[in-house]
């Protein structure tokens, strides 16, 4: 099997040694390292594929998104130099008031695993902060989460401060456990995920249009 591919089997499987191995020998052999970044892409496409699939849970992702995560360490430099940056910024954040962060955490790597920036403001998000990071870092998304029913106004407030800071065509996405679509509706959400790899269909198909 080709190198790339065996790279992307890698990083289906979560095998971070062999993944490392891998993206190694390929930087030190010259390879081009939009090749490397489109092999761990593939591998965490398929993981997204899977997950949606209910073939695969939340702890075989997070280490899948490990394996991806520890090759990105060594690839960045190198993406960098050849002026290859991520196609979209996106913001993700818990809403003010709520602590839950695994969820969210999913999506933060499902996005990264798709070639999509993401800047993480943590858990208890204020909702100005949101504003704020999209702002600062031009992002073309906003994710916010949520898992308490307390904090959905949490959401809505969020919500309504973006628009209201008037940023221009930055697209809010939500999700987590007790949110609908009839929610993100409801608060002006411009589109609901209800896990992290529709979180990825999702910005795809808002952006790329
Ligand atoms: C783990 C957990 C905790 C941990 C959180 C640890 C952490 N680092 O996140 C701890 C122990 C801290 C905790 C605390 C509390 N918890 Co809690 N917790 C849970 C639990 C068991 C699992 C949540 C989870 O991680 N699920 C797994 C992830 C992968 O799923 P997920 O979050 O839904 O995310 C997926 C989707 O929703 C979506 N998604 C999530 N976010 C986003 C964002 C975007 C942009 C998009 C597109 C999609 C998306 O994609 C994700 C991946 O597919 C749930 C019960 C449950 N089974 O859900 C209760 C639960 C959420 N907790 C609950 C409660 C009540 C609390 C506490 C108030 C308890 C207390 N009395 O102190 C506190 C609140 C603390 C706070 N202020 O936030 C209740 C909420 C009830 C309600 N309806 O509001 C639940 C439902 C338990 C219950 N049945 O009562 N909790």
């Amino acid at each position: 099997m080709a190198e790339l591919e065996q790279l992307t089997e890698a990083i289906k499987k979560g095998d971070r040694n062999t993944g490392n191995k891998l993206t190694g020998e390929m930087i030190e052999a010259g390879r081009a390292p939009d090749q490397i970044l489109g092999a761990l892409i593939s591998g965490m496409e398929d993981v997204g594929r899977r997950f949606k699939a209910n073939q695969m849970y939340v702890p075989e992702v997070l280490i899948a998104a490990r394996a991806m995560k520890e090759s990105m360490v060594l690839l960045e430099p190198l993406l960098i130099e050849a002026g290859i940056r991520p196609k979209y910024t996106a913001v993700i954040g818990t809403v003010e008031g709520d602590l839950h962060d695994i969820g969210k955490n999913l999506v933060s790597m499902m996005w990264k695993g798709s070639n999509i920036g993401v800047v993480d403001l943590g858990t208890n998000v204020p909702a100005a902060k949101f504003a704020d990071a999209i702002r600062e870092h031009n992002a073309q998304v906003v994710g916010l989460s949520a898992l308490l029913t307390t904090t959905m106004p949490g959401m809505q407030q969020a919500t309504e401060t973006i628009r209201e800071a008037g940023i221009d065509g930055v697209k809010i996405i939500v999700g987590g456990a007790p949110i609908t679509q009839a929610f993100a509706d409801k608060i002006g959400a411009d589109a609901y995920a209800p896990d992290a790899a529709s979180a990825v269909d999702v910005v795809k198909e808002i952006l790329d249009t």
